[in-house]
């Protein structure tokens, strides 16, 4: 072995590798190492954005960020420090796959209609009385609602409303622009005009199990919003019985015309963590973005504590060690790459097994707060 080593740092290995740089060549028996590890090696961090933080820089961004100004979007993306090196833009990546972003609209703004090739999902956090106009329906939002706009769908938003409100955005960003498949398009007018009336989706699945007899065949996005009063009633449901040891009372949101994911390439889920539970760690392939809904607690991610309260948002990279505590009552919604991971066949699980399947603290992380 210390010849073959030997081989690899001689002169003559070092001068070639160096040689072919100029042809544009490299040489695999010094990149197969970084290129293919054991198991996977993320980038990204454990992170964690205060709400505070969120929303004060939300609140400022009103003040500069006004729609004439061309604010189409008042949103504010969750920017992975480990991730920052990625150019342009550091791919707006929260997680190695995913963006995600924080969104402002004030009563009587307008954000315009466009389509593009990146899935979309938002998960309203306060405030109700705007619209997202999606494919001509107008889907009006309330805090806890969950809403798909999946690639190539016409979106916009308004806010006939009269309280500013806030919302959750997340999409696959960085997955679309690392494949290449990066294509947007504005609207021809500022906002579509309602084609079908107002709820439309929501009012044809307002039983929550039954389909119309139409949806036999599988569409995009049967169902726009998924409403909040809904999502709550199944997690009561699933309450009677024993939680799931990793993610408590957890449902996922799905396309009810074909079963799978509500977006194609994002999953999102709903998990209630009674007070005082507590999970068992584990690890996927899978990263996910969290946003506290309700409730306050601890996530230990990778052996570091991350305290959250209610309109936090924190990041679990892909393959890190995670497990959850509940102070009291929590609701945490989130946002993942499971679907892409399926897709390519690469979706892998741990359990943790030492310790009770409880990791050891080895030390707190610092919000930055302004
Ligand atoms: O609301 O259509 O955070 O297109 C990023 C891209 C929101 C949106 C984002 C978008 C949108
Ligand atoms: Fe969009």
């Amino acid at each position: 072995m210390a010849e073959k080593n030997d081989f690899f740092q001689s002169k003559v290995v070092q001068e070639f590798n160096q040689e072919i740089e100029k042809y544009h060549l490299g040489p695999l028996w010094n990149a197969i190492p970084d290129l293919m590890h054991k198991q996977p090696a993320p980038q990204a961090v454990p992170y964690l954005w205060k709400w505070k933080t969120l929303y004060t820089k939300l609140m400022e961004a009103r003040e500069i960020f006004t729609p004439e100004r061309g604010g189409e979007r008042r949103a504010i993306y969750l920017q992975n420090p480990g991730l920052k090196h990625r150019k342009p833009w550091g791919w707006a990546s929260t997680t190695q796959t995913l963006y995600a972003a924080v969104q402002l609209i004030l009563p009587g703004e307008i954000a315009p209609s466009h389509r593009h090739t990146q899935s979309a999902l938002r998960f309203i956090t306060t405030g109700s009385g705007a619209y997202s106009i999606v494919q001509g329906e107008r889907i009006f939002m309330e805090e806890g609602d969950f809403l798909i706009t999946p690639k190539g769908l016409w979106h916009g938003h308004a806010h006939p409303g009269d309280e500013p409100m806030i919302w959750m955005d997340c999409l696959d960003i960085p997955t679309i622009y690392a494949i290449g498949g990066t294509f947007f398009e504005n609207y021809p007018e500022k906002i579509e005009q309602p084609k079908v009336p107002d709820n439309y989706t929501a009012w044809r699945y307002a039983g929550g199990m039954v389909r119309p007899i139409s949806d036999r065949h599988p569409k995009v996005a049967p169902l726009g919003s998924y409403k909040w009063a809904k999502t709550l009633a199944a997690i009561e449901g699933l309450s009677r019985f024993e939680p799931d040891p990793y993610d408590g009372y957890a449902v996922e949101f799905i396309n009810p015309s074909n079963g799978k994911t509500a977006n194609p390439t994002i999953a999102a889920w709903m998990q209630k963590l009674p007070k005082g539970f507590h999970s068992k760690a584990h690890r996927h392939t899978s990263s996910t973005i969290y946003q506290v809904f309700k409730g306050s607690g601890y996530s230990v991610i990778n052996g570091i504590r991350f305290d959250w309260s209610q309109g936090d948002c924190f990041v679990v990279p892909n393959w890190a060690w995670h497990e959850h505590v509940a102070a009291e009552d929590s609701f945490l919604f989130s946002a993942s790459d499971l679907p892409i991971m399926e897709r390519f066949e690469v979706q892998r699980e741990e359990s943790y097994e030492q310790n009770q399947g409880h990791q050891e603290i080895t030390d707190e992380f610092t919000p930055l707060l302004p």
